[in-house]
């Protein structure tokens, strides 16, 4: 029988209806063969990190997997899952309507352009380290050797740059605030 690994992925959108992107991007994750999501972060909102000035704020959340596939094989069909929202990509951390992330495939190390995980740059990062802790606050990070929440425990915290939209978001039956989905340009 195949090992199943322990993954985390990060999800975020800030462009279009943003909580539909992310929504759809779970189920179909949660699809393939071979992959299957075992637990769901709280949604945050959060403030854009680097790009271009006045994009829109992004809603991200973190998920855990377990899967069968290789860390390459996953990742191209989180690929496929972005061009299908319509993922555009023109400028380096532009907008976009649904990028998927590959933080941690088991404890696989990468540094190619095509495959870099753990994702370089994950442990600097609020708007991952926050969702991931909701799930994996005791995963240790494959290369640094220390747990996600210590990690979190060290990266500054600006005012405003995080806040809570909903702990049960990610299905059609859950109740969130109509104003998540409004469309962002
Ligand atoms: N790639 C290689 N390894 C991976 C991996 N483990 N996961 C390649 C995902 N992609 C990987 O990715 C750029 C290239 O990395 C692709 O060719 C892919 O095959 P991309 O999805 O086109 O662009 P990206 O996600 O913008 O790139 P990057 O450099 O990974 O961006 P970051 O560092 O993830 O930053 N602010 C807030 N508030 N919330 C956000 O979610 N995201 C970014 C993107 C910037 N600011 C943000 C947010
Ligand atoms: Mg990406």
């Amino acid at each position: 029988m195949t090992r199943s690994i322990d993954c985390l992925i990060a999800v975020g959108s800030n462009l279009g209806d943003r909580l539909e992107h992310l929504r759809a991007g779970i189920a179909a994750i949660d699809a393939l063969h071979g992959v299957h999501v075992t637990d769901v972060s709280s949604l945050y909102e959060t403030a854009p990190v680097g790009g271009p000035e006045q994009q829109g704020p992004y809603l991200n959340a973190a998920l855990r997997v377990e899967t069968t596939r290789d860390a390459a094989g996953l990742l191209s069909e989180l690929h496929r899952i972005e061009a299908e929202r319509n993922r555009v990509r023109r400028i380096r951390w532009g907008p976009r309507t649904l990028d998927l992330d590959l933080l941690v495939h088991g404890d696989t190390v990468s540094d190619t352009a095509e495959l870099r995980v753990p994702h370089p740059r994950q442990h600097e990062r609020r708007f991952v380290l926050v969702p991931v802790c909701d799930i994996a606050a005791d995963v240790k990070h494959p290369l640094i050797g220390r747990s996600m929440a210590s990690l979190l425990d060290e990266v500054a915290s600006a005012e405003d740059d995080l806040i809570l939209v909903a702990q049960q978001w990610h299905r059609d039956s859950d109740e969130v605030d109509s104003w998540l989905h409004c469309e962002i340009e």
